[in-house]
């Protein structure tokens, strides 16, 4: 098998043959990704028409990776990007005349709240609760995710369990399990610009001289083709790498959800600091 090759096929079940305890069971307990299909069946469309009509005016944080930076070793990267504020629908019309494929703008997790479209998304969500047993971390709500085709959202890892749910258009994610993170070089503390959770290397155009360990981890590639309709789920840990497909625009909604059994976290050691972390500035946040 060459290193480019995924090494697994992520299993896709249906979220009608799907209980609490067989996910709790089969994938959460474990830390298995598995794909969710038919979760988002009963959900209007999730398009740019629904976005302007719904939070076209919401002022949103846009990513702003600018060119050049993926011609860069990460190394080299100072912060993880740039931020600017848009509406929506500034953001809708830069997809649409090809600025935000250019400059690698992303609008990225960008909270629901209280908005129309929350609770267009709503039942999904709820359903994907009802059927899996998964519990919502607070006081993370739903976020939207909206990018043009070809953007790459770098190696990463989260500090809890999620949920990528696809809307529209077709994304590639690529799975790595936490045990073999040495060979996907995290970012050392030391950094300061990018913190561990992040990844030094591309995995796509890897540099084996600078990263040697980098060959071994990419046989434990699992690749997923996301496609409109379903959910990934992305347990605590797991390193993902998520490339927009095509030329279209994607539109996705994520949710964090709370790791259960808590000893998953003792497993990854590694994950526990970020979960540290989000306490802490949570419990700022309150003072
Ligand atoms: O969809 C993306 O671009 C990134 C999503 C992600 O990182 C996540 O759901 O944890």
């Amino acid at each position: 098998m060459s290193p480019q090759q995924d090494s697994g096929q992520v299993p896709r079940v249906s979220i009608q043959d799907l209980t609490p305890a067989r996910f709790h069971r089969d994938f959460q307990r474990k830390g298995t990704p598995v794909v969710i299909t038919g979760a988002l069946d009963a959900t209007p469309a999730l398009n740019i028409d629904a976005l302007l009509s719904h939070v076209g005016q919401m002022g949103v944080p846009i990513r702003c990776y600018g060119t050049g930076r993926f011609d860069r070793p990460k190394a080299q990267w100072k912060t993880y990007c740039e931020t600017t504020t848009l509406t929506v629908a500034d953001y809708c019309a830069l997809l649409d005349n090809g600025v935000a494929a250019r400059d690698h703008l992303y609008l990225a997790m960008v909270e629901m709240g209280q908005t129309p479209l929350r609770q267009i998304i709503g039942p999904a969500i709820d359903a994907i609760a009802a059927h899996t047993g998964l519990v919502r971390r607070l006081p993370n709500d739903v976020n939207l995710w909206v990018g043009p085709g070809g953007h790459v959202e770098p190696l990463h890892y989260d500090g809890q369990d999620g949920t990528l749910s696809q809307f529209h258009g077709t994304k590639r994610v690529s799975l790595f399990p936490p045990s073999i993170q040495a060979g996907l070089y995290p970012f050392p503390l030391s950094h300061g610009g990018l913190t561990p959770n992040f990844s030094q290397v591309y995995i796509d155009q890897p540099d084996f001289d600078t990263y040697p360990k980098l060959a071994q981890a990419l046989h434990h590639r699992q690749i997923v083709e996301l496609t409109a309709g379903e959910t990934l789920y992305i347990p605590l840990g797991w390193w993902h790498e998520i490339e927009s497909l095509g030329n279209d625009y994607i539109c996705s909604v994520n949710r964090f959800w709370k790791v259960a059994p808590l000893w998953r976290y003792a497993c990854t050691p590694q994950a526990s600091y970020l979960y540290a972390l989000s306490r802490w500035r949570q419990r700022q946040r309150r003072s």
